[in-house]
């Protein structure tokens, strides 16, 4: 009898193996229940805790593949004072009375900021542009911010308290010797009766002085300000991955698509870019394909993704399966936003199960010889 119960919970433990071997078989979407971002509504938060807490040990852009190092920005305290006093001067009317700045021990004691520089060689990346976004990562919405900021109504009318409040504006320069008006040192002012700009001139510096208008602004400054929903959306960590700003720009809000040919714009970086479209490398297409699923899931009414595009999400998401990252980097952001992607999460469960079988595996031959 106990020999029958052996035999027939081995028989279950090896068709549950089975079952669990069952890896590639395609992925039951109608499992998942994605909950949304409820917990970070802060864009640049966000951004810190990818940049400090996700991303250090697996520092690597999504487009190229290139490494990053996260270094300090390293500032010289004379000239960063000398920066600030010129400034000073210009608003003082040359009078470096009344400037403060802190001393030597202050500035170095400051909290450090940090840049995130890219390794170029390392995939073979070559600028496009010219610009110093070639020299630093950027967190990219995998999904466009503007692709579901467009499905709010504010993205493009604004909202009644979408507007700016009247400040005083206070500008100043300095006059080359061309435009030199006035050699007196105190200063002199008019104001024009039309517009009510002050406007006072001493030696080679001329200020303007007003009352800004109120102005209706929309898009995301305004979205941020009045939705939260958009605001969970904007700053949703699952969406949100380390790219070369040179490509994160070129990237601008294309959508993802497949384009025929291979033509390279970036040097051996695999990012093609055609009639405001954009092909990722394959190594990535699954990360992407799973982060559109779930903010599709989560945020429903925002995500307007056409039957075309997620019939070629599937096929991205059989093509590039979950790796050990994507599960590392996914339970991490859970810790710091309170939900996982289901899409990865439900793979991954799979992925270690079937790792811990094969380590099992290695063990029963290991003790077997051994
Ligand atoms: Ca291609
Ligand atoms: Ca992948």
């Amino acid at each position: 009898m106990t020999k029958l119960l052996s035999f027939l919970s081995i028989l279950f433990l090896v068709s549950t193996s089975f079952a669990v071997d069952d890896f590639d078989a395609p992925f039951l979407f109608e499992e998942v229940d994605a909950s949304q971002n409820l917990g970070q509504k802060s864009f640049t938060k966000a951004k810190n805790f990818l940049k400090n807490d996700i991303y250090p040990s697996h520092q690597e852009g999504i487009y190229c593949g290139c490494t990053y190092d996260k270094q300090v920005v390293v500032k010289d305290y004379q000239e960063e004072k000398l920066k600030a006093l010129t400034r000073y001067k210009l608003f003082h009317w040359d009078s470096e009375e009344g400037f403060q700045y802190p001393t030597e021990e202050e500035f170095n004691n400051k909290k450090p900021t940090y840049k995130l520089v890219p390794n170029p060689e390392t995939c073979g990346f070559e600028p496009k542009g010219n610009g110093t976004r070639a020299k630093q990562m950027e967190w990219e919405h995998v999904v466009p911010a503007s692709f579901f900021g467009h499905t709010f109504s504010e993205w493009e009318n604004g909202h009644d308290t979408c507007i700016s409040t009247p400040r005083q504006v206070r500008k100043c320069k300095r006059l080359n010797a061309v435009e030199l008006r006035s050699v007196a040192s105190e200063p002199k002012c008019t104001t024009d009766p039309a517009t009510g700009v002050q406007t006072c001139v001493s030696k080679d510096i001329v200020c303007e002085t007003y009352m800004s208008d109120p102005k209706p602004y929309s898009g995301r400054r305004c979205l941020t300000k009045v939705s939260e929903e958009y605001s969970l959306m904007q700053a949703d960590m699952h969406n949100l991955y380390p790219a070369i700003g040179d490509v994160n720009g070129y990237r601008s809000n294309f959508p993802m698509a497949e384009i025929a040919g291979e033509a390279r714009e970036f040097g051996k970086c695999d990012a093609e870019i055609k009639d405001k479209k954009f092909e990722p490398r394959n190594e990535v297409r699954g990360d992407i394909a799973r982060t559109h699923f779930y903010m599709q899931d989560a945020y429903k009414a925002h995500m307007p993704i056409s039957d075309e595009m997620y019939e070629m999400l599937k096929r991205w998401n059989d093509l590039d399966p979950v790796d050990t990252w994507e599960c590392d980097r996914n339970k991490k952001i859970a810790e710091l936003q309170g939900n996982e992607n289901e899409f990865v999460s439900k793979p991954c469960e799979k992925l270690l199960k079937r790792n811990a079988k094969r380590k099992g595996i290695f063990q029963v031959l290991f003790d077997l010889f051994k």
